[in-house]
């Protein structure tokens, strides 16, 4: 008997001898299917490590429209919970489902934040008892300080939108309807105290009743700059629709004085005392008390007050120079922060608020047109090209906060590891690193601390990503806005019956909640993801300009007043 090799050899021997074609071909085939694997394969871990996603959009139909119906479903959700939880409450619990007071009796901050949402959406049948609202039972006429700020953006914003938004209703009757102008009106009147400073800085606070501006109580009496430069848009337009100039002139005055402080190259720190009108820190950032300036300004007026854009190009280059650096692992620009103004070292810290920058960056250099338009002006240059890829690279980082987290919800604030030589001052250009788009590299270099970790339903990403799609036409965008969407669909939405609440832990699966829905998830997240997956002519950049709070205002070709000051 053959023994079992013997037997193998002549298998093999017979297999060669019957058929060389096979066997040659064999070996092919089998190094393609090995080839194929190997690509498949390193496909594969390409998607799964990529955080870029582009792969999601290749070749593939997208019904936009469906996806805009979502997000207005998870408005009618979380307002309708509100509703029937906490109807006339300044804020809503959704998980104790209560609501609770802010003053006395009420300032409705969600009712009045919601109202141009609900018109964009045209939901006006959830429009009748707001306005019930307005006329019975909304009263000033309280015992209570409210932040200057924080009623300017939310409560006269929101009037005013209301109020030119339902200009453009179907119905008639709400056309004609005057009542959100009158509370603009009543509003406005009340924080016009706060301009009582010596220079017209407006102080933190007012009180609604006693009709008395307040310094703040902490930060030495000192308001935010970001603060006193924010109230520009809604008493000018204010002052437009009503032919009354004070309210122009009011706000128009913070601006005269904080750039007659000649802070270096354009860069405010964020403190200002409203008495001496001077800087009372060194620290400048763009987050938190320093994040809203000058562009929007110079939109609002049709460009007809050069003074704005001047200030807005100098305080853009200060920020190139200054607070841009690059992450270690993956080279992603961020936006850092000088906490002993400029010559002082980088702090390696992005707040979330810091994401309104990719989109006003793109929105300064094209106004608000297309890039594929822009490109064709004379007056396009290299500097703007520069600034569309800046807005590109922050854009990035900041879809970067949502990717490298478990739940794909963006903390409060995010910490970067840097290169040290790179957070020290350095006079002159360094190179930036190179960006790698590896979801591992990305991982390694963001760094979110358990205070940090919180998600407060914050809109300035998806504020963005609405201004860069519709600015640069990339579809990534909307893509990456529809990942922002579906997290909070999956992390934050109690129920139908409870709607949506902030979280605690972005890291933690399910996150602890917050019991708490803020106003301007209504206001301004859903909005600006609504508006992302609606089609580009609906609201358009270049007819209106978006207040802090989202808050919708027509860009004014026909207008009386001037700046009336220049720089000196
Ligand atoms: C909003 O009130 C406004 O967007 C403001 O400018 C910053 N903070 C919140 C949202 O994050």
């Amino acid at each position: 008997m053959a023994s079992r090799k013997e037997k193998a050899k002549a298998y093999r021997n017979s297999r060669n001898s019957s058929s060389p074609w096979y066997s040659k071909h064999q070996f092919r085939l089998s190094t393609v299917v090995i080839l194929v694997l190997a690509l498949a394969l390193a496909l594969f871990r390409w998607m799964n490590d990529n955080p870029i996603g582009v792969y999601h959009h290749v070749g593939s139909y997208v019904n936009w429209d469906a996806r805009r119906e979502r997000v207005k479903s998870a408005f009618i959700t979380s307002w309708d919970a509100y509703c029937a939880n906490a109807w006339g409450h300044d804020r809503y619990h959704p998980v104790s489902e209560k609501g609770s007071q802010m003053s006395p009796d009420g300032l409705g901050w969600i009712i009045i934040d919601s109202l141009d949402t609900i018109m964009l959406m045209n939901l006006t049948d959830r429009l009748v008892e707001p306005r019930k609202w307005l006329q019975r039972t909304l009263n000033y006429n309280q015992d209570q300080d409210v932040n200057t700020f924080e009623m300017t953006i939310r409560m006269l914003g929101g009037l005013l939108s209301a109020h030119y938004l339902a200009t453009k209703l179907p119905d008639a009757s709400s056309r004609r309807d005057s009542i959100y102008l009158a509370k603009a009106v009543e509003v406005a009147d009340r924080l016009l105290p706060a301009y009582e400073s010596r220079t017209g800085i407006p102080y933190a606070s007012v009180h609604l009743s006693r009709a008395k501006g307040l310094p703040s109580h902490s930060d030495g009496g000192s308001s935010s700059t970001a603060e006193a430069a924010t109230l520009q848009l809604e008493m000018k337009y204010l002052s437009y629709l009503t032919g009354n100039e004070t309210y122009w002139r009011k706000a128009e005055m913070a601006m005269k004085v904080l750039s007659d402080n000649h802070a270096k190259a354009g860069l405010v720190p964020i403190f200002v005392n409203p008495d001496s009108g001077r800087f009372t820190s060194r620290e400048i950032r763009l987050g938190s008390r320093g994040d809203s300036y000058y562009v929007k300004q110079f939109l609002q007026t049709s460009g007809q007050e050069p003074v704005y854009q001047d200030m807005w190009e100098e305080a853009l280059a200060g920020i190139e120079d200054h607070l841009i650096t690059t992450t270690k692992h993956s080279g992603l620009k961020f936006v850092a922060e000088l906490l002993q103004g400029i010559g002082g070292p980088l702090s390696p810290k992005m707040d979330h608020l810091v994401c309104f920058l990719p989109g006003l960056i793109a929105l300064g250099a094209t106004r608000g047109h297309t890039l594929s338009k822009a490109r064709n002006w004379p007056s396009w240059s290299d500097q703007k090209e520069d600034q569309i890829q800046l807005a590109r690279d922050l854009m990035k980082t900041c879809w970067g906060m949502y990717v490298v987290t478990e739940t794909g919800l963006a903390p409060e604030i995010a910490w970067f590891h840097a290169n040290e030589e790179d957070l020290q001052p350095a006079p002159g250009d360094r190179p930036l690193a190179t960006t790698r788009n590896s979801l591992t590299a990305w991982k390694k270099d963001y760094i979110v601390k358990p205070l940090d970790a919180h998600n407060l339903q914050r809109p300035e990403t998806v504020e963005s990503l609405f201004m860069m799609w519709r600015i640069t036409e990339d579809p990534l965008y909307r893509e990456w806005g529809w990942k922002i969407f579906n997290a909070f669909e999956k992390h934050t939405k109690i129920s139908q019956e409870q709607g949506y609440t902030s979280v605690n832990d972005v890291n933690a699966i399910p996150p602890p909640s917050r019991d708490n829905m803020e106003s301007f998830w209504l206001a301004e997240t859903l909005k600006y993801l609504y508006l992302l997956f609606s089609p580009n002519d609906f609201i358009p950049l270049t007819e209106v300009v978006f207040n802090t709070e989202a808050h919708i205002f027509p860009v004014l070709e026909k207008v009386k007043w001037r700046t009336g000051w220049s720089r000196s």
